[in-house]
């Protein structure tokens, strides 16, 4: 089946309880790259991002600091949005659910729930967690020492016992194993789909979908007493997004399904198992793939004394800037994978990929080329071995970038484009150019032609998660604007001999520790 040509990626939409922290940021940079990505290969890309602003945890936070949910959220949604902005998202809308459609599309969703007869009225006893918005299982949970009961993630939960609205998820059980089956690309990695797939064939208990104890929240239509179950709410913000429930509408017919929700791996429940039985319920069609990334861990390292906090998001970006932090998470933490950081794994990336394998490529071959070329691109002869085998493992390179990227495996397709950096770096160093100046200039000209066509392509494919540094390097080969899709990779856009080239300037300066730099 042909891929049709729109392309709609999600992230989870963050509780605006606190400061955005790392998770977050890494989160949106990872989904970033992959929409980027996708724009590049040509798709038409809506990328939405948000805020998650109901629900009893906002409540709860909001009470702590003495003021309401609503004076909560306007205090701490814009520091999301600006980090939005800092981390150089790309996304086309940034949602909060407290927008007045967003009610409109949840009560829309909740009202066909209802048509289908999965929704009726009980009580609820049972276990909740507020800190995960859940609820969960008596066997699921565990009596501490000390008369604490924690649920499945170690967040304390508590005995809930009200009048509730239910939604009938224990008939859903068969559907979405016989989805899970048909679609094995559905819940990926796969360590999370098998852990779906086990609790779905465990049974599935009806799930309580409203609650009468608070106020923060959508009201359910007709019972105004009872408020959504906050995740029935935040899930439909994908609806909401594309202008759901106007289902003829342009956008909705054009980008639902949803291709991927990029989400957490401690919220996988949430989006495998509740998520596709409602829209089932409410005849919608299911998103297409649901990928868990890892969680991130500080590895308790002294980061540098500069950058104090360093689980700030804005904080990183200052201190190693922001298409480095963007590299380093994405080419160091496989993903779907937990990962860790430090200050010197950190440095360690920047210094040793960006600085030297790419950034030192760029700057000596281009400075040859300013000095020896008349700043031109220069004209090649006839290509040798060695030249042809760099050139077509740098043409193969976006087929491999496209077979990572359709798993998802961003740290794999980095992996790719770094091999070839250090290919073009062998074959430099192996070829000499420098040598070549005297006896041998037209060899010399082939030589930084093909290594200008290697830093092309690297610059192309390093778009999605380097947008600005990789910018920056077409910028000084000369690419114009219209010619930076990877549908200019290979033949079709190959450099023109006697363009002329802007000087080139350093595009990954080494990371200096601020110390070094003020005693320098
Ligand atoms: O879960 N490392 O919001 P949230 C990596 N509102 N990812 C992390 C992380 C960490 N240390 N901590 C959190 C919610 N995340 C809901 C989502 S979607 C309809 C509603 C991820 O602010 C987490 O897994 O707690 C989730 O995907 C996202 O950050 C927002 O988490």
């Amino acid at each position: 089946m042909p891929e049709r040509k729109q392309f709609y990626i999600t992230t989870a939409i963050a509780y605006p309880n606190g400061a955005p922290h790392i998770g977050h940021a890494y989160e949106a940079i990872a989904t970033d790259a992959i929409a980027r990505f996708q724009r590049l290969d040509g798709r038409e890309v809506f990328f939405m991002t948000g805020s998650d602003e109901h629900g009893i945890k906002m409540q709860q936070t909001a009470d702590k600091a003495g003021i309401t949910p609503a004076e909560l959220v306007a205090r701490n949604v814009p520091a999301f949005q600006r980090m939005a902005e800092r981390l150089n998202l790309s996304n086309d809308r940034y949602i909060r659910t407290t927008e007045p459609e967003h009610h409109r599309a949840s009560q829309a969703i909740w009202q066909r729930m209802l048509d289908s007869g999965d929704i009726y009225i009980g009580t609820y006893a049972g276990w909740y967690s507020v800190r995960d918005e859940a609820f969960y299982a008596e066997d699921e949970t565990q009596l501490q020492e000390g008369g604490t009961r924690l649920g499945p993630q170690g967040t304390p939960v508590e005995w809930v016992e009200e009048k509730s609205y239910f939604f009938r998820l224990s008939a859903y059980g068969d559907r979405l194993l016989k989805h899970y089956e048909e679609h094995p690309e559905f819940i990926g990695p796969d360590s999370r789909r098998n852990e779906v797939v086990s609790f779905v064939r465990g049974g599935l208990q009806d799930l309580s979908i409203s609650r009468t104890t608070f106020q923060w929240g959508i009201p359910v239509p007709d019972a105004p007493e009872h408020i959504m179950y906050v995740w029935v709410d935040a899930l439909t913000n994908y609806l909401t997004g594309v202008g759901y429930p106007d289902e003829n509408g342009e956008t909705f017919r054009k980008f639902w399904p949803a291709d991927a929700h990029i989400i957490g791996k401690d919220i996988i429940r949430f989006h495998a198992v509740y998520w596709p039985a409602f829209l089932l319920s409410a005849g919608l069609e299911l998103p297409k793939r649901v990928f868990a990334h890892g969680f991130l861990f500080n590895k308790g390292e002294k980061m540098s004394k500069s950058v104090g906090n360093v689980i700030d998001p804005f904080a990183l970006a200052d201190a190693y800037g922001v298409d480095q932090v963007r590299y380093f998470f994405l080419r160091e933490v496989p993903f779907g994978q937990d990962g860790s950081y430090s200050h010197e794994a950190i440095v360690q990336r920047i210094n040793a990929d960006l600085a030297n394998d790419l950034g030192n490529l760029a700057q000596r071959s281009l400075s040859m080329i300013g000095k020896n070329c008349e700043g031109r691109v220069p004209q090649w002869s006839s290509f040798t071995e060695a030249d042809r085998t760099l050139m077509t493992s740098v043409d193969r390179l976006v087929d491999e970038c496209r077979r990572a990227m359709g798993d998802f495996a961003l740290h794999t397709m980095l992996a790719a484009i770094w091999r070839v950096v250090g290919d073009a770096n062998r074959y430099f160093a192996g070829e000499e150019p420098w040598r070549l100046k005297k006896t041998d200039p037209d060899r010399m000209n082939t030589v930084l032609y093909v290594t200008a066509e290697a830093l092309r392509t690297v610059a192309i494919l390093t778009q999605p998660v380097m947008p600005t540094a990789s910018a920056r390097l077409l910028d000084v080969l000369n690419v114009p604007e219209n010619a930076r899709d990877f549908a200019s990779l290979g033949e079709k856009g190959r450099l023109q001999p006697g363009t002329e080239l802007p000087a080139p300037t350093a595009i990954f300066p080494r990371y200096v520790e601020p110390d070094e730099g003020a005693a320098a």
